[in-house]
């Protein structure tokens, strides 16, 4: 409880900020979507990664209330590139396994889109790949809501160890977000290479497009155009920035 508290007071202090990582279309060769990424600006220990500490949101619970604050941020930055730019450039944001319990999660979304003057297509849902065992069918029933309202899904962390065929199967996912790890090994790994290439090609043949995630050599990004990878995320392109930054980025491109 004590701990609850101090983390709403972390989020009125504005302690947490949105970072935002832009993703790079291979086909269209410019950027055409960005990741949200939460970062913890505390004020003793200084930044503070969320691979520290949204597994400790998600045990006490309040990752469910830190998520609603990221996406009406994300909403804000949307509604603010299209009052200054005049174009709105989709974002994806992160969905933890424990927001859907909340049975009215879809609304909460369609709240957003009405007091913020959006559309659906301009926010995209990502989930990980392990959150889907939890609880499927609830899930899968909360993401075809989501869909008929006009959201898209992208399966985070595909390959890093939850996946199976039925998930792909069954889930109506949208976007296929390959594991790190796969395009971290192309170069060491054949299994990993041949593994990439064939998942592509299965995501396409389902009619799934493709990120690839944490690409960082050119090398890597040479490989992904061969194997025909719709998007790209990584340091190679770009690093997660803060919103002013990326606002600025995309007030100079077309
Ligand atoms: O940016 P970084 O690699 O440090 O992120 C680490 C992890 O934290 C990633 O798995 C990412 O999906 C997760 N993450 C980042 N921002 C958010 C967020 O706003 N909500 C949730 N639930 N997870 C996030
Ligand atoms: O779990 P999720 O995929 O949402 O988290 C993505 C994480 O990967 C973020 O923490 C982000 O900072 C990190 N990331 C983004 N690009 C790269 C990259 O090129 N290399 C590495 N190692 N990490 C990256
Ligand atoms: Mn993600
Ligand atoms: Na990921």
């Amino acid at each position: 409880q004590m701990i609850l508290r101090e983390m709403e007071f972390a989020i009125e202090q504005k302690q947490f900020s949105i970072y935002l990582q832009p993703i790079y279309s291979v086909v269209k060769k410019c950027d055409t979507s960005a990741e949200a990424l939460v970062r913890w600006v505390h004020p003793k220990e200084g930044m503070i990664s969320p691979a520290r500490f949204i597994p400790l949101f998600e045990r006490n619970g309040f990752i469910v209330r830190l998520d609603h604050y990221v996406w009406e941020e994300v909403c804000r930055l949307l509604a603010e590139e299209r009052d200054k730019l005049g174009r709105v450039v989709p974002v994806s944001v992160n969905v933890s396994r424990l927001d859907f319990y909340d049975e009215n999660l879809l609304e909460f979304f369609m709240g957003l889109m009405k007091k913020y003057d959006l559309e659906p297509w301009m926010i995209k849902l990502e989930v990980t790949e392990s959150a889907y065992t939890d609880n499927p069918q609830q899930i899968m029933t909360m993401m075809r809501r989501f869909q008929d309202a006009g959201f898209k899904f992208l399966m985070d962390d595909f390959g890093s160890g939850y996946s199976s065929l039925s998930m792909l199967r069954n889930l109506p996912v949208n976007i296929l977000k390959i594991d790190m790890k796969f395009v971290q090994e192309i170069v060491t790994s054949f299994r990993a290479a041949k593994i990439m290439e064939h998942m592509v090609q299965l995501a396409h043949d389902i009619h799934m497009e493709v990120v690839i995630e944490g690409v960082e050599t050119k090398e890597q990004v040479e490989f992904l155009q061969e194997i025909g990878c719709d998007e790209i995320q990584g340091y190679y392109f770009s690093k997660p920035m803060p919103k002013d930054e990326y606002i600025e980025r995309l007030a100079g491109s077309p």
